[in-house]
């Protein structure tokens, strides 16, 4: 995969894009990834890209041209007749999830748009950019740390950049449950012991155990997923047990 990100501030993503799974993608040789500074297409002597609002108002907006030749000399470098994905991260957009990271993780190519200021000219998200994302009900001051949240998220799910073991991990927390709680060595610490089950060599029953908790924890915090979640005849039981406990210790 080719992700090109476009922004003011590129030396913002120096260090999250250098190390942990994006670098892994780099060095396999599945993921190049570079940004490019939208002021360097700016096509006046002060390199200026950002004016006051037409119709007044506080803050400054992004103008289109120096977006506009940015995202032109990117497209033409990925080949004659291709139309990348253009991802412009803004508070208004769609949440994104791990749903949306999956497919884009499907995508050759991808442009992040990365806004300051106030936003960036409408006419740049109604003539380049195919989707409008967020990460959240809350602001940022940009859209960078948006696009390396979403970047992270990708490069995970591109083919061959987790390993066998970590791909199998993936699998179970995609399920839609909340995961279960982990236990290393020491089995007891400062009087705290794990919960014995696990240490019983009984895997059907570790099973059942670490599902019912990944019920109970998602119940809990996110009921919400519970309402569209495949539950099994065995996750039925498993929850009005959850239920019936939680009325005992009211
Ligand atoms: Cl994508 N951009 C900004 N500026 N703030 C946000 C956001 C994006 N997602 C949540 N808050």
């Amino acid at each position: 995969m080719i992700i090109r990100i476009l922004t003011l501030f590129p030396e913002m993503f120096e260090g999250p894009m250098g190390s942990s799974i994006v670098q892994r993608g780099k060095d396999k040789g599945l993921l190049d990834i570079a940004c490019i500074n939208i002021r360097d297409y700016a096509d006046n002597k002060h390199k200026k890209v950002d004016d006051y609002p037409y119709g007044g108002g506080a803050g400054m907006v992004m103008t289109p041209q120096p977006i506009f030749d940015c995202h032109e000399a990117v497209t033409k470098a990925f080949g004659e007749g291709k139309r990348p994905r253009t991802i412009y991260m803004t508070p208004k957009g769609r949440h994104f999830n791990q749903a949306m990271a999956g497919e884009l993780s499907q995508e050759q190519e991808l442009i992040f748009l990365c806004g300051h200021y106030e936003g960036i000219d409408q006419r740049v998200i109604d003539n380049l950019v195919t989707d409008e994302l967020s990460i959240g009900d809350y602001v940022l001051t940009g859209g960078e740390l948006a696009a390396m949240v979403v970047i992270d998220a990708v490069a995970r799910l591109i083919p061959g950049v987790l390993s066998q073991s970590e791909s199998y991990e993936e699998e179970s927390i995609q399920s839609g449950l909340l995961e279960y709680p982990h236990y290393t060595r020491p089995s007891s610490f400062r009087d705290m012991d794990i919960p014995e089950v696990l240490i019983s060599g009984n895997h059907k029953n570790i099973d059942l155990w670490r599902r019912k908790m990944a019920l109970r924890l998602t119940l809990e915090r996110r009921p919400d997923l519970l309402e569209n979640f495949p539950l099994t005849k065995q996750d039925k039981k498993l929850l009005e047990a959850i239920k019936d406990e939680a009325q005992k210790k009211d």
